[in-house]
């Protein structure tokens, strides 16, 4: 049996990776997949606990090394119990946010240091990496403004406007320098114009 394509979606808050995960789905289910939707962090009960944990506001400070651990504790878990299972059967894997999330909040925007994040990624993950990384763009103000009409802040969503600008440099970074991978989407655009795009990105990797 083939092993499953493993897609991720990225960006900053607000950015529209739920909004998209469905039209993926029944992109890809159209052409004859069977597609798992997960998240991250979360994705197993143990994993969404870990979760809860980290995006709930809290008087203690959480320090960054506690943070990237808690993150990474759901990844292997994730990874062991639902990814790496659902691509050897042959499932793709669509999944909310991902490592690129680890290097955009922790590395850019925490600044943490991106090679200590490089080795729990192949301490934990070896030599998995996603076959195809969605990252949806916008101007970080407008993003912060949909989430907020959506849903009250949470741990993150409570961050500085210069902690998200420097997430989204990241994002940008990654994508500029590794473009056989990533898909840079212009967000802003209506929601059509942005679907159009994730359907060639789509259907290059579904061609390859
Ligand atoms: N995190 C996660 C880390 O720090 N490190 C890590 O390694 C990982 C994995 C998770 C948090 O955890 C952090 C990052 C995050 O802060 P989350 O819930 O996954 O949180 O991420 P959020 O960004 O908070 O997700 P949101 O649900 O807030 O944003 P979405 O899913 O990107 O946005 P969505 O689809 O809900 O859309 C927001 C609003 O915009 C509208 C939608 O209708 C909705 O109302 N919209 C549009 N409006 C106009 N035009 C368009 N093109 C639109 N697209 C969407």
């Amino acid at each position: 049996m083939n092993q499953g394509r493993f897609i991720t979606i990225e960006g900053t808050e607000g950015v529209g990776k739920s909004t998209n995960l469905a039209f993926i789905r029944q992109w890809l289910e159209a052409r004859g997949q069977r597609v798992l939707v997960t998240r991250e962090p979360g994705g197993t009960p143990l994993a969404e606990d870990i979760r809860t944990l980290l995006l709930s506001p809290r008087e203690e400070p959480v320090t960054p090394m506690t943070e990237l651990l808690m993150i990474f504790a759901a990844r292997a878990q994730h990874l062991e119990q639902v990814v790496k299972p659902a691509l050897a059967r042959g499932t793709w894997v669509l999944c909310d946010r991902f490592t690129d999330s680890t290097y955009a909040y922790q590395g850019g925007g925490r600044g943490f240091d991106q090679q200590v994040i490089a080795q729990l990624e192949d301490l934990v993950q070896g030599s998995l990496r996603p076959d195809l990384t969605l990252v949806l763009d916008i101007d970080v103000k407008e993003g912060l403004s949909r989430a907020s009409q959506r849903s009250d802040p949470d741990r993150f969503e409570g961050e500085t406007l210069a902690f998200f600008e420097r997430v989204r440099a990241v994002y940008r970074g990654l994508a500029e320098r590794a473009p056989e991978r990533y898909a840079l989407v212009d967000a802003g655009q209506p929601l059509a114009d942005v679907q159009r795009e994730l359907a060639d990105a789509l259907a290059s990797l579904a061609n390859s």
